[in-house]
């Protein structure tokens, strides 16, 4: 069944332009294999089995700190991804927009045993900021990552506010509820900050390799993370130059 973003809080979209994230995951690839000193093969292949370079989990998440500096200092990655969604994205975020300066990547190998834990991203985030769950690697079963709908995410929390030691009772909601998201490459999940969202310990053979990058309109509230070394301007429309223009020489508040 499609979902929409508006009833739901996510949906998973088509690329608009699949060359340009074919060509962005063979750089991730690239990237990854420079760093574990290996000579690559074919890419969908080195992504899925990325885990057989990998003694143990802590070696594993090691790699992935450093390819997430890597990522951030080689690739455009905010730019790239608008443009690689954007005829999904500015409807939502519209012509001025902030882009999460520095992306996350999340690896999972087969048996991984720190799965993200269910929470929201916001708060702390803005409740006014989408996310660009975009997996490398075909995404689906335990492999993928959950979410609760907007209509449960809220009954969620109704009932945490209401039976705030019942873990149990929040734990039923959530396993009844939950949707394994299948997101296979060339698409992303688009959700919202206000969705509850986590994984459990991949049980399938092959690893995920996945980024997930925010996005929010210039103009709308900030959460609490610092505006200026969280986000950066992505673009600006040619009536908001000229306003930001305007208040600079008038120094106008
Ligand atoms: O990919 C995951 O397992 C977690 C991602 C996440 O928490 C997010 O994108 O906000
Ligand atoms: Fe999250």
């Amino acid at each position: 069944m499609k979902h929409s973003f508006q009833t739901d809080g996510f949906e998973i979209v088509q690329a608009d332009d699949l060359s340009a994230l074919t060509h962005l995951r063979k750089q991730v690839r690239d990237l990854s294999f420079k760093l574990l000193g290996k000579t690559p093969s074919e890419v969908d292949r080195d992504l899925n089995f990325l885990h057989e370079c990998f003694e143990s989990p802590e070696a594993a998440n090691k790699f992935r700190l450093k390819l997430t500096t890597n990522i951030s200092e080689q690739i455009d990655s905010g730019q790239l991804i608008y443009e690689i969604f954007k005829s999904h994205l500015e409807p939502l975020v519209g012509f001025d927009v902030l882009v999460q300066q520095t992306p996350n990547i999340v690896f999972q190998p087969p048996e991984y045993p720190v799965p993200t834990e269910l929470h929201r991203d916001a708060p702390a985030n803005s409740p006014y900021e989408v996310i660009v769950w975009l997996p490398f690697v075909d995404c689906f079963q335990t492999k993928s990552m959950y979410v609760l709908n907007r209509h449960y995410s809220q009954k969620a929390i109704e009932y945490f506010s209401s039976h705030p030691n019942d873990k149990k009772g929040f734990d039923e909601i959530l396993l009844e509820h939950a949707e394994l998201m299948e997101v296979p490459f060339g698409s992303a999940l688009l959700f919202w900050s206000g969705l509850f969202h986590g994984s459990i310990i991949n049980k399938e053979n092959e690893s995920r390799l996945s980024l997930n990058i925010r996005y929010k309109n210039l103009f709308s509230p900030l959460g609490l993370k610092d505006p200026l070394r969280y986000f950066k301007i992505l673009k600006t429309s040619p009536l908001t130059n000229l306003g930001l223009d305007f208040q600079l020489r008038e120094q106008l508040e």
